[in-house]
């Protein structure tokens, strides 16, 4: 019989994750066999929207730690569950699933029809797909069960009570650029003075020797990229050529490439050598090319400090780090993601982060006729048109 199916709605091997989507009457009461919760009842127990957080253990065998969200129980039960994304994983869980009654069946389209899943319901789905680090897939998972509800509120309310439903709606992008940063990563540039130690600190942030680091100044030429994990939030770090301004032929145009990264950047780390006197003056070339964005200002080699320098550059406030040992990293971690993420973000707090949603939601709360009646039948037809 085929009333069971199972999709697979990401792609094989290319993200930390792996989402199966379970469909047909039973699909909760069928996984049940193989699932089995940390916390929380049942599956047939829990209510549409919910997570439970489990393990899949199949003849003894523990397969994986996995969510497992009830998406929908009317027309047909339909399950996501959220797995580890190697390709062994999957295909284990797949062939567990076939043992319990469910088909794998390849297309993906007409399952998400058959689940009704709104815009934001696919946003978060795709973004779990791709999602890198535990970090962002606990965000996304909290999202699962909170976002879609919390627009569907909104969107009421804003045709009942217009004010408290544009202040609904303004609280749902309050934060979505943390939020985008957290689902899809953050850009964080290491850029400097020749010499400063931005490959050292580069290399211990990357967690192995993914630059070159070297006493001769100039010693980075072309750009160096690496994915990692900052405190479980996903970065893409960039190791750049020093910035200095007497530069001529192929140093210049290593240092423009590099510059060239910053227009782009969530976050700038400028490393500056505090042991070789003012730091001002050193600091100079990389200032004045300095687009308009954050910036955390580190002073490198505090092991090799006799006094330490003041902990300031002009106005900027530096953390001290000696990205030889390690010292000031944990300091330099706090202040680079509390320039990531909102002071009032909170990961469990539903919130847009899909550019697409927020910039229709931006849209509707900025148009000009929003007054009066005409305003609810604008927002809500622009909105409609988004999220449902
Ligand atoms: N004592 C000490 N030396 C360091 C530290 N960080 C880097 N160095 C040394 O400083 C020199 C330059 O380091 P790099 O990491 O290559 O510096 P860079 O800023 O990438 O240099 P360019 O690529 O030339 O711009 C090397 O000899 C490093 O070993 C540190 O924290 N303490
Ligand atoms: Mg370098």
């Amino acid at each position: 019989m085929d009333t069971h199916r199972v999709q697979l709605l990401t792609p094989g091997g290319a993200g930390a994750i792996g989402v199966l989507r379970m469909s047909g009457p039973r699909a909760d009461r069928l996984l049940e066999r193989a699932f089995q919760p940390v916390s929380g009842g049942a599956l047939a127990t829990v209510e549409a929207g919910s997570v439970r957080y489990g393990r899949i253990v199949a003849a003894g065998e523990l397969i994986d730690d996995v969510l497992v969200c009830v998406v929908c129980r009317e027309p047909d039960t339909v399950l996501e569950l959220t797995c580890h994304g190697g390709v062994r994983v999957v295909e284990r869980l797949i062939e567990m699933l076939g043992d319990l009654g469910f088909r794998f069946c390849a297309d993906v389209p007409d399952l998400w029809s058959a689940a009704a899943a709104t815009p934001v319901e696919r946003a978060i789905t795709a973004a779990l797909g791709r999602a890198r680090t535990e970090r962002s897939v606990r965000f996304l998972a909290a999202q699962r069960s909170r976002l879609p509800d919390r627009v569907r509120e909104a969107l009421t309310l804003l045709r009942d009570d217009p004010s408290s439903g544009r202040a609904a709606l303004e609280a749902l992008i309050a934060h979505a650029e943390s939020a985008r940063r957290l689902v899809d990563g953050a850009r964080v540039v290491l850029a400097g003075p020749p010499n400063a130690g931005k490959s050292t600190l580069f290399n211990r942030l990357v967690g192995r020797g993914a630059a070159i680091a070297c006493h001769l100044a100039g010693t980075t030429r072309d750009w160096v990229r690496a994915d990692v994990e900052i405190d479980g939030f996903p970065v893409t770090l960039y190791d750049t050529a020093g910035v200095y301004e007497e530069a001529e032929g192929l140093d210049r145009a290593a240092i423009a490439a590099g510059l060239s990264q910053l227009n782009s950047a969530d976050l700038v780390i400028a490393v500056f050598d505090g042991g070789a006197g003012d730091v001002f003056p050193q600091a100079q070339p990389l200032l004045r090319h300095l687009p308009d964005v954050p910036l955390v200002a580190c002073l490198n080699k505090s092991d090799q400090w006799d006094r330490p320098p003041p902990p300031r550059i002009g106005d900027l406030p530096a953390v001290s780090v000696s990205a030889r040992t390690g010292d000031g990293l944990s300091a330099l971690v706090a202040a680079v993601m509390g320039r990531l993420l909102d002071r009032g973000f909170r990961p469990d707090e539903p919130c847009l982060f899909s550019p697409e949603h927020v910039n229709a939601v931006r849209d509707a709360l900025s148009d000009r006729r929003i007054s009066g009646k005409a305003a609810v039948v604008l927002a809500e037809t622009l909105l409609g048109r988004v999220f449902t």
